[in-house]
């Protein structure tokens, strides 16, 4: 099936698809999701993204971000995390084609993406949730990975809820985290020594309607 901008091809016969819940989760995961065009998009978001190195304050310290990242939306969907407050970088033919696709894989529309760009095995993501007030508690977050496979661990906020999870993300897999999740669960991308290749996460995310800042 060829896509509508011709910028890349999905495999002919959809991922298989898995799904786990337990006690405030459901995940949906589609490994190897983007087939054999894996590849020319990693290459192409490598190239064509505006990527940036941000700073983050911490108890009086100001460190760079052990990972580049770039924020796009919609006009007026603006984020801010950690308390880093992000430009808006519009929508690309690439990053709109990718959007369509997960949306119509998650049955779900998004106005936003945050992109990580994890240079190797040191960079990384802590523990968090993405539940910051600015998004839509009761949507979706898709989590699209290409590159190296990293780790992506899961722990309920109530150590006794259930048991940790984790996902070794590979190379075009596609994980939704379907609500309550961030409600009730955080995650992270653990820092692995060893990797040296990089890795590109696309999250898929939805600012809730009265948060757009209509300017
Ligand atoms: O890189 C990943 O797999 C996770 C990204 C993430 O958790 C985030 O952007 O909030």
């Amino acid at each position: 099936m060829t896509s509508q901008l011709g910028l890349f091809e999905l495999p002919p016969e959809p991922a298989a698809l898995q799904r786990t819940t337990a006690a405030g989760l459901a995940l949906r995961y589609w490994p190897a999701w983007a087939g054999g065009d894996a590849d020319r998009l990693l290459e192409r978001l490598q190239a064509e993204v505006p990527w940036k190195q941000d700073r983050i304050t911490l108890f009086g310290r100001t460190h760079p971000l052990p990972r580049l990242t770039c924020w796009v939306g919609n006009p007026g969907c603006c984020y801010t995390y950690s308390g880093v407050a992000n430009p808006i970088e519009p929508w690309s033919p690439l990053l709109q084609e990718l959007r369509e696709r997960v949306q119509a894989a998650a049955g779900c529309r998004f106005n936003s993406l945050l992109l990580n760009r994890y240079r190797d095995g040191r960079d990384k993501l802590d523990w968090h949730a993405d539940d910051e007030p600015e998004l839509d508690p009761q949507a979706p977050i898709a989590s699209l990975s290409f590159g190296a496979a990293r780790s992506f661990r899961l722990r309920p906020r109530q150590p006794d809820a259930a048991e940790p999870l984790a996902y070794e993300l590979g190379h075009g897999d596609l994980l939704v985290m379907d609500p309550p999740t961030q409600q009730h669960w955080l995650h992270q991308v653990p820092q692995r020594l060893r990797i040296r290749e990089e890795r590109i996460n696309l999250t898929f995310r939805t600012i809730r309607p009265e948060a757009i800042r209509h300017v």
